[in-house]
C-alpha cells in the first residue's frame, strides 16, 4: 500500500496590526479550500498565522499585550477553521501565541486531523531575540520577552498515517531540533515562520536568508531521511520585510515545491513518505552508524568550553 500525503504549505502575506482575527481566518479557510481542491490531506500554516508578528514592538506591560495570544483552541473566532476541515476532511497545522490559563506565554503550533480534533501541539524550544528593550534597533524582536522556552522538547506523533513532527522557526537552524525527532522515527516536519530578512544584530547576514533557510531545512531533511515542510509569514509586514520562500523538502534534501510570491500562496506535493526509508535504511541508518558514545557534549553542555 502506497503511503502519499498531498501536503499544502499555505504560506501568507503579511498580516497587519489592523487586520482582524475575522479577517484573517477568512485567508485561512480560502487557502484550505483551495488545498482541497489540490487533494491535499494536510495544510500547513506559518508562525503566529493569526496575527500580526508583534514581538517587534515592545511594550513595558507585557498584559497590555495579551490581545495578541489565544486562550482557547478553538475560540468562537477560529471554530470556522475546525469546522471547515471537518467538513472537507483535510487536516491542518496552525501556528499562535497561546496564554495559558496560568498565565504562562508560549509561540505553540497545533495539528489538527481530518475529523477536526487537535492531535499534537508543540511550544517552540529555541526562542531567538532578546528579552529587554532595545531602543536603538529599527524593530524589536523581542520574543525572549513575550514567550517562554518550552521545556517539553521535541514530540513526534502518529497521525495521518505517518511519524509527524513539528518545529517553529529558529528551531530549523539547530540540528539537534531535527535528530531527536529523526531518533523517534520521524517522516514529516512540520514548520511556521516568521524571518525578518534584515538581521539586526549582523546586517551581513541579510542577503543570506534565502540561503540560509533553504540550506538548513534542506540539511535537516537529508540527514534525517524527512520531508520538511516549511511555511513563511512573508511579505512588508508594519513595514518589515520577511521572507517567503516558502518549501516543500524531500528526504533526499531536494527542493519538490517552492513559493514564488510573499503573499497568500499555497504549494502542494505528494510526499511518498516510504521515500524516507532510503535514507533511515542505508546511509543514515541510526542503529548502526551513530556513535552516542563520543557525543556526550551534546547533552552535558551548552556553550562552548575549551579544555
Ligand atoms: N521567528 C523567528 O524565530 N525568527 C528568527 C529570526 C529572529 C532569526 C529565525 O530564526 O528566523
Amino acid at each position: 500500500m502506497s503511503r502519499v500525503i498531498t501536503v499544502g504549505a499555505a504560506q501568507l502575506g503579511p498580516i497587519q496590526k489592523e487586520h482582524t482575527r475575522e479577517e484573517v481566518v477568512q485567508r485561512l479557510l480560502a487557502l484550505l479550500r483551495q488545498a482541497h481542491t489540490s487533494n491535499c490531506d494536510l495544510v500547513v500554516f506559518p508562525e503566529l498565522a493569526l496575527t500580526t508578528f508583534f514581538p517587534r514592538w515592545f511594550l513595558d506591560n507585557i498584559t497590555d499585550a495579551d490581545h495578541w495570544y489565544e486562550t482557547a483552541m478553538p475560540s468562537p473566532v477560529t471554530q470556522p477553521l475546525f469546522d471547515e476541515a471537518k467538513k472537507l476532511g483535510i487536516g491542518f497545522c496552525l501556528g499562535y501565541a497561546e496564554l495559558t490559563d496560568d498565565g504562562r506565554r508560549f509561540n505553540t503550533q497545533i495539528l489538527v486531523e481530518k475529523d477536526g480534533s487537535v492531535v499534537a501541539k508543540y511550544r517552540k524550544v529555541h526562542i531567538p531575540g532578546h528579552e529587554t528593550n532595545e531602543p536603538d534597533r529599527p524593530f524589536q524582536h523581542a520574543e525572549r520577552y513575550y514567550f517562554e522556552p518550552s521545556m517539553e522538547g521535541f514530540g513526534v506523533w502518529n497521525a495521518f498515517g505517518s511519524r509527524m513532527g513539528m518545529m517553529i522557526c529558529n528551531d530549523r537552524r539547530w540540528p539537534e531540533t531535527y535528530r531527536v525527532m529523526g531518533l523517534q522515527g520521524v517522516e514529516m516536519i512540520l514548520c511556521g515562520y516568521n524571518t525578518p530578512i534584515h538581521y539586526v544584530p549582523d546586517p551581513s547576514q541579510d542577503i543570506l536568508q534565502g540561503f540560509h533557510n533553504a540550506l538548513v531545512m534542506q540539511s535537516g531533511a537529508y540527514q534525517n531521511g524527512t520531508w520538511v515542510i516549511g511555511v513563511a509569514k512573508g511579505g512588508v509586514e508594519e513595514g518589515v520585510d520577511s521572507l517567503g520562500q516558502s518549501m516543500i523538502v524531500a528526504p533526499s534534501g531536494q527542493i519538490v515545491a517552492q513559493a514564488f510570491t510573499t503573499d497568500d500562496e499555497l504549494i502542494t506535493a505528494r510526499c511518498d513518505l516510504d521515500w524516507c526509508r532510503r535514507y533511515t535504511g542505508t546511509l543514515f541508518d541510526f542503529d548502526k552508524y551513530r556513535r552516542p558514545e563520543v557525543y556526550g557534549r551534546i547533552t552535558s553542555q551548552r556553550g562552548v568550553v575549551i579544555d
